[in-house]
């Protein structure tokens, strides 16, 4: 087990409390001074050691340059820890560790780990709901502390809500993620503590922490669940095929845009996600699905995607160049996914957006939470979708060169 990069982010300055008897007699003597002089609120600290650096007048050349360099700096840290790059400033993700071997004949009793707003944890959830596993395999969902790193709250909730929603821990009763790692190891745990993550409930072992390794797990490796296929044997070269090309450019591709630490890594990553973008929009307007009429893991993969696309990647990303509501045929398929019965359940934008803004500290260090657009609500994606009216013709299968 190697000892990957930890948690990425970093813990916000302590706020200072009125109330507290320990700051108490400084803000007393504060108060005092500015009773004196009412017209002006009291002197922080930074205000003070300004002026006593530069005076009234502080130069704003000065400011700037020094502000910039500083953050540049500790930007630089921080997304090293957040996004491993390679030499050239690009985002390159580290490997799961925990890869799923095949199932003997008895599957042991699994529990599935999933946060939210994670793309490669949502793939299990769609698969899970879509072959009906939901009895067969329990979740727990954890939602993402200040640090970044999961956390269980709350009680699992009696209310039947319209959406999955974060809970507490319903195997082990854990507080965070890291503790279930812990469990499999008996102590130390110095890994990365990932969702989608599937645990060996009775060997009290992580089974898988592999999102693919688990949807294919979930298609094939029950007797129980609907009869339902997204992986027949006679598409699984189109399945592979697609996935060779989604997943660096489309899935991992906007994180790439996102991470990436140098202009030509960016450059690189937003052209490499566009094309491929414009392809795929192409390829669909004569196929409703992926590889033709059935929906596939091949969709599942793209759509978690594209779901979190107008909401997150086009603007914290900035995956800029358009917006997936401008796209002629991407926009339909996405919400011809979004309305298969089970599937909008999966989606909690609420959390998704939370996910990303309040969390990726060093892209957003206000955390400030854009509005939701319009074209992202349910009410929006539930509108007509015309998809079933894309011909099956016989398209055969070419990925064009990126
Ligand atoms: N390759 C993995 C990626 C999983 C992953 O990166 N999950 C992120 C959330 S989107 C995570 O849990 N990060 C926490 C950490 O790195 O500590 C998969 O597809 O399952």
């Amino acid at each position: 087990m190697s000892t990957a990069t930890a948690t990425p982010f970093l813990n916000p300055l302590p706020r200072i409390n009125p109330n507290n008897t320990k700051t108490r007699p400084k803000v007393r003597c504060l108060t005092l001074k500015s009773s004196l002089n009412k017209q002006n609120p009291p002197p922080d600290i930074v205000t003070s050691t300004t002026k006593l650096l530069w005076g009234k007048s502080l130069p704003p050349q000065l400011l700037i340059s020094t502000v910039r360099l500083t953050w540049n700096s500790t930007w630089h840290l921080m997304m090293s820890q957040l996004a491993p790059s390679d030499p050239s400033g690009s985002y390159s993700r580290p490997v799961s560790q925990f890869r799923a071997k095949s199932l003997s004949p008895k599957p042991p009793r699994l529990h599935l780990y999933v946060g939210l707003p994670c793309p490669w944890a949502h793939r299990t959830l769609i698969v899970r709901a879509l072959k009906n596993l939901d009895d067969v395999i329990p979740v727990s969902i954890a939602s993402p502390g200040i640090d970044g790193s999961w956390e269980f709250h709350g009680s699992k909730s009696s209310r039947k809500e319209e959406f999955l929603v974060p809970g507490s821990d319903g195997v082990n009763g854990c507080k965070n993620l890291k503790q279930v790692y812990r469990l499999h190891t008996g102590g130390e745990y110095n890994g990365r503590s990932t969702v989608p993550m599937l645990w060996n409930v009775d060997k009290k072992q992580v089974f898988c922490n592999e999102s693919y390794d688990i949807i294919e797990l979930f298609n094939s490796g029950f007797e129980e669940g609907s009869g339902l296929d997204l992986e027949p044997p006679s598409l699984k070269k189109q399945i592979k095929k697609w996935n060779e090309v989604i997943y660096p450019n489309v899935n991992n591709g906007v994180y790439r845009c996102g991470f990436a630490q140098s202009q030509e890594a960016y450059d690189t990553a937003v052209s490499g996600l566009f094309s491929t973008l414009d392809m795929i929009d192409e390829h669909l307007g004569d196929s409703r699905y992926l590889c033709g009429d059935g929906l596939t893991l091949a969709d599942v993969c793209l759509f978690t995607t594209l779901i979190r696309f107008d909401l997150v990647y086009n603007v914290l990303f900035k995956c800029t160049k358009k917006k997936l509501l401008e796209y002629k045929n991407l926009h339909g398929y996405m919400r011809d996914i979004y309305q298969i019965p089970k599937v909008a359940a999966t989606c909690n934008f609420e959390a998704i957006m939370d996910g990303y803004y309040k969390t990726l500290f060093p892209l957003n260090p206000g955390s400030i939470r854009p509005t939701e657009p319009s074209c992202c609500t349910h009410e929006f994606l539930s509108q007509s979708h015309n998809r079933e009216l894309v011909s099956s013709a016989d398209k055969r299968f070419s990925v064009p060169a990126s």
